[in-house]
């Protein structure tokens, strides 16, 4: 099945605008309200509004489409699922900073058929910045184009990861941020995987690793894609799981530091 992929990267934009706006309104009011999913990851109300508000959207429009969403919907075996068109939403990325009154906050909306990633959109709210793609349209910041900063040296290069809730695989993830930060210029920790990635795509970063949930992801995948960025993962992938949707071990960057970062990512053998 394939809709006018525009028109369906319009809705995704229209939507996530909407979405922001209603973000951003549950914010004023003060309505903080919370709740933690497990011991530690953090979940407001304003998640859940705009979780319901979008997948309403989406429902009403296009019937026969599945979602995938953190929220409301967030059965990760949809993405093996390759029948039918499916919708990937993250209704705030970067929700830690939400609570905390930061403005790197994402509403992220992607769209897939047949695994494949087609339609991306991912506005900020806070910035009034909102990046987008459809497949092989090229990448809009606010709609202008935009593309990767073309860094061809890694120790010149600014790189983003983050890390997750649980703290079980952190003495990994350290070592691994040591190996980065002796090789590179310095590192970001911004809190949104969508902002770090779409902040690849515009340059404003050289480079970004992680992992994370294809809702965090997928979207600003294709958009930084599109804007040139070389993608990959560190690790296998799956086989027959749609490489645009596993979110293990992630590596989106400028071309030219893809391998340098890429080897230093793996734990080392010798440990
Ligand atoms: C966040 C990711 C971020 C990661 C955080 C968190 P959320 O997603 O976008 O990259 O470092 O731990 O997972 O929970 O704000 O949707």
């Amino acid at each position: 099945m394939h809709d006018d992929l525009t028109a369906i990267t319009e809705f995704a934009e229209e939507t996530a605008i909407q979405a922001g706006e209603l973000i951003i309104q549950e914010r004023r009011q003060g309505s903080m309200e919370h709740s933690y999913k497990d011991a530690t990851e953090l979940v407001t109300q304003a998640d859940i509004k705009a979780d319901e508000f979008i997948a309403e959207r989406i429902r009403e429009t296009f019937p026969g489409h599945r979602i995938l969403s953190e929220e409301a919907m967030p059965d990760l075996t949809q993405a093996e699922n390759l029948d039918t068109p499916l919708w990937i939403v993250d209704p705030i990325d970067g929700t830690v900073n939400y609570a905390y009154g930061h403005a790197q906050v994402a509403v992220s909306i992607a769209y897939a058929e047949k695994g494949r990633v087609r339609t991306g959109v991912v506005h900020c709210p806070f910035q009034q910045e909102t990046f987008m793609a459809t497949h092989g349209q090229g990448a809009l910041l606010n709609r202008m184009p935009i593309e990767v900063s073309g860094a061809t040296n890694l120790r010149q290069s600014l790189i983003a990861t983050g890390f997750p809730y649980g703290k079980d695989e952190i003495p990994t993830l350290i070592r691994r941020l040591e190996r980065v930060l002796i090789q590179c210029r310095d590192i970001r920790r911004i809190g949104s995987a969508a902002v770090d990635i779409c902040w690849v795509a515009c340059g404003r970063l050289d480079g970004y690793y992680e992992s994370v949930s294809p809702w965090d992801f997928a979207a600003a995948r294709l958009i930084a894609l599109e804007a040139g960025a070389t993608c990959g993962h560190f690790s296998e992938v799956p086989e027959g799981y749609p490489e645009d949707l596993w979110g293990r071990d992630i590596i989106i960057t400028s071309p030219g530091i893809h391998p340098a970062l890429a080897e230093l990512l793996p734990e080392p053998v010798n440990g």
